[in-house]
């Protein structure tokens, strides 16, 4: 069972939330697979699910554990679903799971940003409680997305702890990990809808959806998709697993302005119902042309934010309160898109996303995918300091294999939605090898290939992928640039030359020929909220002001940007260190979703624009 469809209960469908206290057990001593802990925890220790496990505990060998973390759960599975598949869905699981279930391994999963099922239907215990034990864990590899390391801490000696493993995230974001996002059980019928998929196209007045539905199970059935309009009118109606559905006159998806129709698909058989899914669909269309976005044939200008998934003690974890607050915030501050830096968000963003009309660039988890020899990550990122080759060696084949996976698992997951409106393949990673630009080539074909809508594909550039290295950037339907003028380069009182420099780059991009769009997806200043100086001085209020006058000259001066989207939305956690206080300060609001001084600059910008 591989379906992705969000669990939704139809006439035929059931879905029960798993959420809750659960038991937990860190395995510090490795051995809980030796201890069958699959079997049942010895735990007096609850932990909520959804969220990262890191931020609850007063211990900081919990909030740095590196390892398998334990979950269980109970659930009683009524005789009434006897005639159903049944299974499990995890949203998600940070960064691996195995699942067990009475025992048995049921399912396992790489990867921790997207959706997968464990199919228990051979082996549930009808009106009896039924265990389900979850093996996660958090470790960071040079073949994992996000990419990273784990080290071994020499402990003093007479200490009691035997090995202390500690993560190294190859990344500027705390590792949370844990069992993030909601887990549910459902029950599909035997024969079911396991996908769903549509493209548009414009036709005068209307548009013409073409639409296929992947069929799971052995039975003969006939399909039926029928839509109807937000008042609840039925406009179109097709049969067969796949067709063309022409709506006519439309309603278009768009920026800040969206109509979502309700489609409903329907498996019969003689007239009786055997599976009933929908979707709400936004109907637009998107792509390049020239130096152009264009949405529904016409430009837009993308206004907006890299964002993390990040808030108070739930960390990376499931927070509609702080998912509500953050699309407040955008509008309010005039955005009209985000990016889901840097991993596959939580389904229910996109689905709020599609409510508000927000546009989305998705990024898949390849993250640290760049080394510098000497500096700290994120002192090299941004700097042009040049960064050392990355894609080779032994961990390269198996890297890829589980980026392509994740690639096919974010466009599986994600192609219906309106508000997607471009792939992000990479963040900053390295540019100028060979191996590099054979690596490229395949994941950017590969989304391609796997994308029904064909969208732009991009990856967001560090200062060392420069208009000479074309290498990489001749891949992309446009170009995504992460630049820290200003701040990594020439901050403070030399503002004016990260100025001269800036405008530099830009001409040199701008003298590449074809020209392609180009969205600023990063730049910023940290701001400590509470740092007020005049005359200004970095990390001040004032300062991050300043940068953003200065970048929004610079993209103002050149009729190829079409899009800024700052660096970041809120203040975020990240490992501890000595350019990092408590976390990364480039928030235009705090971690908390107050703002700062650039929140009333952006406003007056944005509303403008
Ligand atoms: C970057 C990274 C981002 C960091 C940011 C920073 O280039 O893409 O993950 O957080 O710089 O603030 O240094």
């Amino acid at each position: 069972m591989e379906s992705m469809l969000y669990p939704k209960m139809t006439a035929t469908r059931r879905v029960v939330s798993l959420d809750g206290m659960w038991k937990v057990k860190f395995d510090f001593e490795e051995e809980g697979a030796a201890k069958g802990w699959k079997d049942g925890l010895e735990s007096d220790d609850l932990i909520p699910v959804p969220a990262s496990f890191n931020d609850f505990y007063t211990d900081k060998k919990y909030r740095e554990f590196a390892g398998d973390i334990w979950y269980e759960t109970e659930v009683v599975i009524p005789e009434e679903w006897k005639d159903k598949e049944v299974a499990l869905r995890f949203a998600a699981a940070t960064h691996r799971a195995v699942v067990y279930f009475n025992g048995a391994e049921v399912a396992s999963h790489e990867g921790g940003f997207v959706p997968f099922l464990a199919d228990v239907t051979e082996r549930v215990r009808w009106n009896e409680k039924n265990r389900i034990v979850v093996k996660v864990n958090n470790e960071l590899s040079k073949s994992s997305l996000p990419n990273g390391s784990v080290i071994e801490i020499p402990q003093p000696e007479g200490s009691d702890a035997r090995k202390v493993k500690m993560i190294r995230p190859g990344f500027d974001f705390f590792n949370y990990a844990g069992l993030q996002r909601p887990v549910r059980l459902l029950a599909l019928p035997k024969t079911s809808i396991d996908d769903f998929t549509v493209v548009h196209e414009l036709d005068g007045e209307g548009a013409r959806v073409s639409y296929q539905v992947a069929i799971r199970g052995s039975e003969k059935v006939e399909t039926k998709v029928l839509v109807y309009d937000e008042a609840g009118k039925q406009v179109a109606e097709a049969n067969g697993a796949e067709g063309v559905l022409s709506i006519n006159p439309v309603r278009l998806w768009n920026v800040r302005d969206a109509y979502l129709y309700r489609f409903v698909i329907r498996l019969e058989q003689d007239g009786q119902l055997i599976d009933e899914y929908e979707e709400e669909i936004g109907i637009r269309t998107i792509e390049i042309k020239g130096i152009d976005i264009l949405l529904n044939g016409k430009p837009v200008y993308l206004k907006g934010f890299g964002k993390h998934e990040d808030s108070d003690i739930v960390g990376r974890g499931y927070a509609p309160g702080v998912i509500k607050r953050d699309f407040e915030l955008m509008k309010w501050i005039g955005a009209n898109s985000f990016r889901t830096s840097h991993y596959p968000y939580s389904e229910e963003i996109y689905q709020m996303a599609d409510r508000e009309g927000f546009l989305v660039i998705d990024e898949v988890a390849a993250v640290g995918f760049l080394h510098f020899s000497s500096m700290a990550m994120f002192m090299g990122a941004g700097t042009g300091i040049k960064p050392t080759s990355f894609f080779e060696g032994p961990e390269i084949e198996p890297l890829r294999k589980n980026h392509l996976a994740a690639v096919r698992e974010l466009i599986q997951r994600d192609k219906n939605h309106a508000c997607v409106i471009a792939w992000s393949l990479f963040n900053e990673p390295e540019t100028f090898s060979e191996a590099a630009s054979r690596y490229f080539r395949e994941i950017f074909e590969a989304a391609r290939e796997l994308d029904p809508q064909k969208r732009p594909r991009t990856f967001a550039m560090e200062k060392s992928c420069s208009p000479e290295n074309v290498g990489c950037h001749q891949y992309c339907d446009f170009l995504t640039m992460n630049r820290y003028y200003g701040w990594y380069i020439k901050g403070g009182y030399e503002i004016a030359a990260a100025e001269v420099e800036f405008r530099q780059e830009m001409d040199a991009w701008g003298a590449l020929t074809p020209q392609r769009p180009m969205v600023f997806t990063e730049y910023g200043t940290d701001t400590y909220p509470s740092e007020h100086k005049l005359p200004s001085v970095m990390w001040s209020q004032e300062y991050q002001v300043e940068m953003l006058e200065m970048c929004s000259r610079v993209f103002d001066s050149y009729e190829f940007v079409k899009g800024e989207q700052i660096w970041n939305f809120a203040d975020f956690q990240t490992v501890e260190g000595t350019g990092r206080v408590n976390g990364n300060k480039k928030g235009v609001f705090t971690r908390q979703r107050q703002p700062k001084e650039s929140a009333f600059f952006l406003k007056k910008r944005w509303e403008e624009l």
